[in-house]
């Protein structure tokens, strides 16, 4: 760190150090980044108490409801927000209103948008990044970045006497790193990347993306995407980091190729897994949660619950509308080859299919509306029906005497009864098949999704054994068609399918895991890595992964509709104890365990804020963690695998395989700067099919 000397031995105290981590997810929720600061909050804040503040952008909406404002009780705090507050910057300082409860500081961006020339231009000179007219979302992250690092400055020159870290998640939130280095801010820095923005975009198209990572010219690649800007941001904040990271080796690879820095680690998003006292308790909420769903179809399918909800199973794919990203494209595919060879074996068994990705709508269809309605009057007539039926008999034993005819039902149901039953009946009749979509598209003649669905012919014919609900909004219990939130909804279904072509790591499958759901995942995930590198035979656990990366789609459709065939003809027993299997890997994916590559990276920077000042014998495990951790292990290996693959379960013969090396989740390059060779190799989980070279790799669409 800056003036460290030998006159002045330890100017920053370490073991006390302050952390902020910067995200524009900060109490609002967009995707994955809040997920990952708000399931990862109770670790943070056992760790570092009041010494932990998240800082983002102030988005009023949501702060309303989930941050509950105080007063800062840490002087230096008080005292930088007071500077900023006088130089008409508004900030909102409270706590997050979620478990853990931590800080939060959200900054106003509007109040410094009066800047917002003055620092572009300073962008261009201290870091020769362009920032052209008329792109909201990088005028935000600029303004927020000067905003965070004029915070930072301030906070500096009050807080003297503690070491600081900040940690910038995503290239959004991270503007401010490289001016922390312009300006030699005594602070250490660390970047999380949660996916490429190169990346993302190539994947979109039709591009074979990881045989060819290598080859791309990504500025020119970025510059025909109109993203050279963002891409300069976040390569920028890549390089300024003292510790660069990402969530999976899968995005490290990338990251090293698009963004010309190796990741130091691996930071592997966790889950704050609930552990319940009895075993079965899950299960009973999967069954609860199933009921909900069945509540539900009954009204979508009204006119057309010619199939046995008993025997029904309901499998689901959900996330950001990114149609080939996530694989959408598989999803419906499969799903339409599973209708086939259900309906040609004959089965009984129904499969729904819900899809439920956000998309532009205008309303709820009437018909998801009406079909609702007419199945809640229903319900609603034959409760008044049997109150009536149930009232008269009553009437009808107490006047029973010797003699009397019993009570009869004929004369139990009144003709009053018998009309209202053939209306609310009537009702249930309908012209067209159920809909496929619950709401209104916006743009429902280009819609992919929906156009993918045409090409197959998922209709929704009684005829069909898959059928489709595409379900184009987040979930919320409030939804008067669908009232469940999505973690409940989950806890409902039979099986996640995320066939993802781009996925950094994948909450989704993940969820569905400490929920004791089975999900369907792949090997460009960074999850089904994940998971695929800690389990022997993951299916058997309910992690199945289907290959994208050695395979061609058609032969991953086949594999994705053979996983799904297999698991249709499942036996119910055979279902809860797959359940109760995979609800035990939930531990794997605990923030407990997790979070340790957290604490390393923050260590890993301290110690390339101020090596001297922070010798090995430093190292230190936060007593949030369990104590699985070697500080004598040489520093180069800390951020380092697995050691041990999960056998089979122990109803299956098992063969586990023996690994070397002390290596926890999300380790591998460390440390190793200067590599000069790109391979594969360091990378846990994640190797490239071998194969000739192609003579023409590039350009690729
Ligand atoms: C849970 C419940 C069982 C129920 C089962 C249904 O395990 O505890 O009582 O029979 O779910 O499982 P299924 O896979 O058919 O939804
Ligand atoms: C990203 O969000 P996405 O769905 O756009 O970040 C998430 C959190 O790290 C990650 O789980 C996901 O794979 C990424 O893609």
């Amino acid at each position: 760190m800056e003036g460290a000397n030998e006159s002045e031995p330890s100017r920053r105290e370490i073991r006390s150090h302050i952390l902020f981590e910067v995200a524009t997810e900060v109490a609002n929720r967009v995707g994955g980044i809040y997920s990952v600061l708000k399931s990862k909050a109770p670790v943070t804040t056992a760790e570092y108490g009041e010494r932990y503040t998240l800082i983002g952008p102030l988005n009023r909406a949501s702060a309303t409801v989930e941050v509950e404002t105080m007063i800062p009780a840490n002087p230096h705090l008080a005292a930088t927000i007071a500077t900023m507050n006088g130089r008409g910057v508004e900030i909102v300082y409270g706590r997050w209103l979620i478990e853990g409860a931590p800080r939060v500081l959200l900054i106003d961006t509007s109040s410094g948008y009066r800047y917002l020339d003055e620092w572009k231009g300073d962008l261009w000179n201290v870091a020769g990044i362009p920032s052209p007219l008329g792109d909201h979302e990088t005028n935000e992250a600029i303004v927020f970045g000067y905003l965070v690092a004029w915070f930072l400055g301030e906070y500096m020159a009050h807080e003297t006497r503690r070491a600081v870290v900040v940690h910038f998640h995503e290239w959004l939130s991270a503007v401010a790193l490289p001016l922390t280095k312009k300006r030699n801010m005594d602070l250490t820095t660390i970047f999380t990347t949660h996916a490429t923005l190169l990346g993302r975009y190539l994947c979109a198209g039709s591009v074979d993306f990881y045989n060819n990572l290598q080859y791309f010219d990504v500025d020119s690649e970025s510059g025909k995407r109109g993203i050279y800007h963002r891409y300069c941001i976040e390569r920028a904040a890549a390089h300024a980091a003292d510790v660069f990271t990402t969530v999976s080796h899968i995005t490290a690879f990338e990251s090293e190729h698009l963004l010309k820095r190796k990741p130091d680690g691996v930071l592997p998003n966790g889950l704050n897994v609930k552990k319940f006292s009895a075993m079965h308790e899950f299960q009973n909420l999967h069954s609860q949660a199933k009921e909900k769903i069945h509540d539900f179809i009954r009204g979508h399918f009204y006119g057309h619950n010619d199939f046995d909800l008993d025997n029904t199973l309901y499998f689901f794919t959900a996330g950001r509308y990114e149609y080939r990203n996530k694989g959408v494209d598989l999803f419906i595919e499969s799903m339409a080859q599973l209708n086939h060879r259900l309906k040609s074996n004959g089965s009984k068994v129904t499969v729904v299919a819900f899809i439920i990705m956000p998309a532009q709508t205008s309303s709820l269809t009437v018909e998801a509306l009406k079909g609702q309605a007419v199945v809640k009057s229903l319900r609603d007539t034959l409760e008044m029906v049997e109150k009536g039926i149930g009232r008269r008999l009553f009437e009808r034993c107490l006047a029973w005497k010797e003699g009397d005819n019993m009570p009869d039902e004929k004369d139990l149901i009144t003709s009053q009864d018998h009309v209202l039953l053939r209306r609310r009946i009537f009702a249930l009749k309908r012209q067209g098949l159920p809909p496929i979509v619950t709401h209104n598209m916006v743009n429902d003649a280009e819609d992919p999704i929906l156009n993918q669905l045409r090409r197959v012919k998922l209709f929704n014919d009684r005829s069909d054994r898959v059928k489709i609900v595409f379900h184009p909004e987040f979930l919320n219990s409030a939804n008067p068609v669908l009232p469940l939130d999505y973690d409940d909804f989950v806890r409902g279904t039979h099986l996640g399918v995320f066939p993802s072509y781009y996925e950094p790591w994948g909450y989704t499958p993940a969820e569905c895991t400490v929920m004791g759901i089975p999900s369907i995942t792949t090997n460009l995930s960074g999850f089904g890595c994940y998971m695929e590198e800690l389990i022997e035979n993951s299916s058997d656990y309910g992690i199945y992964i289907v290959d994208r990366r050695a395979k061609g789609v058609d032969d991953s459709v086949d594999q994705l509709t053979n996983f799904l065939f297999d698991f249709a003809t499942k036996s119910r027993r055979q279902r809860i104890n797959q359940r109760n299997r995979t609800e035990r890997l939930s531990d794997l994916l605990d923030w407990k365990r997790m979070g340790l590559e957290y604490v390393k990276a923050r260590q890993l920077a301290l110690r390339r804020g101020d090596a001297d000042f922070f010798p090995l014998s430093f190292y230190f495990l936060p007593k949030a963690y369990p104590a699985s951790f070697d500080p004598s292990e040489d520093f180069n290996d800390i951020i380092g695998g697995t050691a041990q693959k999960i056998a089979r379960p122990l109803s299956i013969p098992g063969s586990p395989r023996d690994r070397t090396g002390m290596m926890t989740p999300g380790d591998f390059a460390s440390l190793q700067e200067g590599l000069e060779e790109l391979t594969t190799e360091d990378y846990v989980s994640w190797k490239l099919p071998e194969e000739e070279p192609d003579e023409n790799p590039y350009p690729l669409m």
